[in-house]
């Protein structure tokens, strides 16, 4: 796969050389010159699209491009394998697998912390993005707190979640069950990857 940026003035386009069979994949925020916000979400984006590819070579040319190229290299080096679905089945009191209701426009909300809390991360089932960004989404969508158009009825939550480093978590779990906000503590242990 081929990623590339914006062509900037007296740039050259060289993807005809490119064997038809490579797939190619401009990134809008990447351009030539220094713009924090864009290069922040260019890295974004670029890790995901390692996790996407589990590539065995990155290959990077330009000084910006090739900057954040091998940066989300690191990136993806250091926590692939500790890229993961958590998954919670909901369970009422006598033990039988239940829907839960939505709670704040969620199936369900997760706290992720390390045991020095040198990480504390606010997860959703859609991944972990702020809960202010999400309420302007749900409000964009018109998708009230309690409706969930299109979400399939699962007993189960599933939180995808990148661990940053091996160590002891502790992972606070949040559903609302027959009217009634549940809160759940688990502990886990990440281990370090072997490469
Ligand atoms: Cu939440």
């Amino acid at each position: 796969m081929l990623v590339h940026g914006q062509l900037d003035r007296g740039e050259g386009d060289m993807r005809y050389l490119l064997d038809p069979s490579v797939a190619v994949k401009p990134l809008a925020t990447l351009k030539r010159p220094i713009a924090p916000v864009h290069d922040a979400l260019a890295l974004v984006q670029l890790v995901d699209i390692l996790r996407d590819l589990r590539p065995d070579i990155v290959h990077t040319h330009m000084a910006k491009a090739g900057t954040l190229g091998r940066v989300a290299a690191a990136i993806y080096n250091r926590t692939a394998g500790r890229d993961t679905d958590l998954r919670f089945e909901v369970r009422d009191a006598a033990g039988h697998p239940v829907v839960p209701e939505p709670y704040m426009g969620m199936a369900g909300h997760a706290i992720i912390a390390a045991d020095d809390f040198s990480v504390f991360v606010h997860a959703h089932p859609n991944g972990t993005i702020s809960m202010a960004s999400q309420q302007k989404f749900l409000e964009r969508e018109g998708v009230a707190d309690h409706s969930m158009h299109g979400m399939p009825a699962a007993t189960t939550i599933t939180f995808p979640y990148a661990f940053p480093k091996p160590g002891r978590y502790h992972l606070w779990v949040q559903a609302k069950v027959n009217g009634e906000v549940v809160t759940r503590r688990f502990d886990v242990t990440v281990a370090p990857t072997s490469s």
